[in-house]
Protein backbone atom coordinates (compact mmCIF):
# COMPACT_ATOMS: atom_id res chain seq x y z
CA UNK A 1 0.00 0.00 0.00
CA UNK A 2 1.37 3.28 -1.07
CA UNK A 3 1.00 5.53 2.07
CA UNK A 4 1.56 2.73 4.56
CA UNK A 5 5.16 4.00 5.91
CA UNK A 6 5.91 0.20 6.48
CA UNK A 7 5.79 -0.30 3.00
CA UNK A 8 7.65 2.45 2.27
CA UNK A 9 10.57 1.12 4.97
CA UNK A 10 10.26 -1.90 3.00
CA UNK A 11 11.02 -0.35 -0.39
CA UNK A 12 13.84 1.97 0.85
CA UNK A 13 12.17 5.10 0.24
CA UNK A 14 12.53 6.65 3.74
CA UNK A 15 15.26 5.77 5.72
CA UNK A 16 15.46 3.02 8.83
CA UNK A 17 17.77 1.37 11.09
CA UNK A 18 17.49 -2.41 9.81
CA UNK A 19 18.62 -5.01 12.19
CA UNK A 20 17.08 -8.14 9.72
CA UNK A 21 15.79 -8.41 6.41
CA UNK A 22 14.49 -11.41 4.26
CA UNK A 23 12.36 -12.58 1.61
CA UNK A 24 9.31 -11.68 3.90
CA UNK A 25 10.14 -10.03 7.02
CA UNK A 26 11.93 -7.05 7.82
CA UNK A 27 13.37 -5.92 11.54
CA UNK A 28 14.43 -2.34 12.06
CA UNK A 29 14.81 -0.11 15.08
CA UNK A 30 12.04 1.95 16.65
CA UNK A 31 11.93 5.82 15.93
CA UNK A 32 10.00 6.33 19.30
CA UNK A 33 12.08 3.72 21.56
CA UNK A 34 10.62 2.73 25.30
CA UNK A 35 13.99 1.30 25.88
CA UNK A 36 17.58 1.91 24.43
CA UNK A 37 17.26 -1.19 21.39
CA UNK A 38 13.74 -1.23 21.33
CA UNK A 39 12.95 -2.79 17.49
CA UNK A 40 10.14 -3.87 15.65
CA UNK A 41 9.64 -7.13 13.17
CA UNK A 42 7.17 -6.67 10.42
CA UNK A 43 5.88 -8.81 7.57
CA UNK A 44 5.97 -7.53 4.23
CA UNK A 45 2.95 -8.44 3.14
CA UNK A 46 0.64 -5.57 4.09
CA UNK A 47 -1.65 -6.31 6.63
CA UNK A 48 -3.33 -4.05 8.63
CA UNK A 49 -4.08 -6.15 11.72
CA UNK A 50 -2.96 -10.11 12.50
CA UNK A 51 -5.75 -11.34 11.39
CA UNK A 52 -5.19 -9.71 7.58
CA UNK A 53 -1.56 -11.36 7.28
CA UNK A 54 -1.99 -14.90 5.84
CA UNK A 55 0.16 -17.55 8.06
CA UNK A 56 2.98 -18.21 5.45
CA UNK A 57 3.29 -14.69 5.59
CA UNK A 58 3.87 -14.48 9.52
CA UNK A 59 5.46 -17.88 9.78
CA UNK A 60 9.33 -16.32 10.47
CA UNK A 61 8.37 -13.32 12.33
CA UNK A 62 8.33 -14.02 15.86
CA UNK A 63 11.36 -16.34 15.03
CA UNK A 64 13.44 -13.09 14.09
CA UNK A 65 11.84 -11.43 17.53
CA UNK A 66 13.24 -14.51 19.64
CA UNK A 67 16.73 -14.23 17.73
CA UNK A 68 16.60 -10.44 18.27
CA UNK A 69 15.93 -11.02 22.07
CA UNK A 70 18.73 -13.77 21.73
CA UNK A 71 21.34 -11.43 19.86
CA UNK A 72 20.36 -8.66 22.65
CA UNK A 73 21.29 -10.77 25.67
CA UNK A 74 17.61 -10.20 27.17
CA UNK A 75 16.41 -12.00 29.62
CA UNK A 76 13.32 -9.73 30.59
CA UNK A 77 11.40 -7.88 27.48
CA UNK A 78 8.07 -7.73 26.33
CA UNK A 79 6.81 -8.16 22.89
CA UNK A 80 4.00 -6.86 21.74
CA UNK A 81 1.49 -6.55 19.22
CA UNK A 82 -1.74 -4.36 19.08
CA UNK A 83 -4.55 -4.14 16.53
CA UNK A 84 -6.78 -1.33 16.40
CA UNK A 85 -7.03 1.84 17.68
CA UNK A 86 -8.61 1.69 20.98
CA UNK A 87 -5.49 -0.93 21.21
CA UNK A 88 -3.33 1.69 20.45
CA UNK A 89 -2.23 0.60 17.42
CA UNK A 90 -0.43 3.91 15.65
CA UNK A 91 1.20 2.30 12.24
CA UNK A 92 -1.80 -0.09 10.59
CA UNK A 93 1.02 -2.47 9.23
CA UNK A 94 0.91 -5.42 11.44
CA UNK A 95 4.17 -5.10 13.50
CA UNK A 96 5.67 -6.98 16.90
CA UNK A 97 7.97 -4.55 18.76
CA UNK A 98 10.67 -6.30 21.12
CA UNK A 99 10.81 -3.85 24.26
CA UNK A 100 13.99 -4.61 26.50
CA UNK A 101 13.32 -4.27 29.57
CA UNK A 102 15.49 -0.91 31.25
CA UNK A 103 17.77 -2.96 33.64
CA UNK A 104 18.59 -5.59 30.96
CA UNK A 105 19.24 -2.74 28.45
CA UNK A 106 23.21 -1.46 29.61
CA UNK A 107 25.48 -1.53 26.71
CA UNK A 108 23.04 -2.78 23.64
CA UNK A 109 24.87 0.07 21.87
CA UNK A 110 21.96 0.45 19.48
CA UNK A 111 19.75 3.39 18.66
CA UNK A 112 17.96 5.81 16.48
CA UNK A 113 20.57 9.11 16.49
CA UNK A 114 19.22 11.71 18.66
CA UNK A 115 21.14 14.76 16.33
O1 LIG B 1 3.50 1.24 17.28
C1 LIG B 1 3.96 1.90 16.12
C2 LIG B 1 5.43 2.08 16.32
O2 LIG B 1 6.02 2.46 15.09
C3 LIG B 1 5.80 3.20 17.30
O3 LIG B 1 6.50 2.63 18.41
C4 LIG B 1 6.69 4.13 16.52
C5 LIG B 1 7.10 3.30 15.35
N1 LIG B 1 7.40 4.05 14.13
C6 LIG B 1 6.60 4.89 13.46
N2 LIG B 1 7.22 5.37 12.37
C7 LIG B 1 8.46 4.80 12.34
C8 LIG B 1 9.58 4.89 11.48
N3 LIG B 1 9.57 5.67 10.40
N4 LIG B 1 10.68 4.18 11.78
C9 LIG B 1 10.71 3.40 12.88
N5 LIG B 1 9.68 3.26 13.74
C10 LIG B 1 8.57 3.96 13.47
P1 LIG B 1 1.96 0.84 17.49
O4 LIG B 1 1.99 -0.56 18.01
O5 LIG B 1 1.26 0.99 16.17
O6 LIG B 1 1.45 1.83 18.52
Amino acid sequence: MAACIFCRIIKGEIPSLKIFESEKTLAFLDIGPLSKGHSLVIPKYHGAKLHDVPDDQLHEVLSIAKRIAIAQGLQDYNILQNNGKIAHQQVDHVHFHVIPKPNETEGLGISWPTK
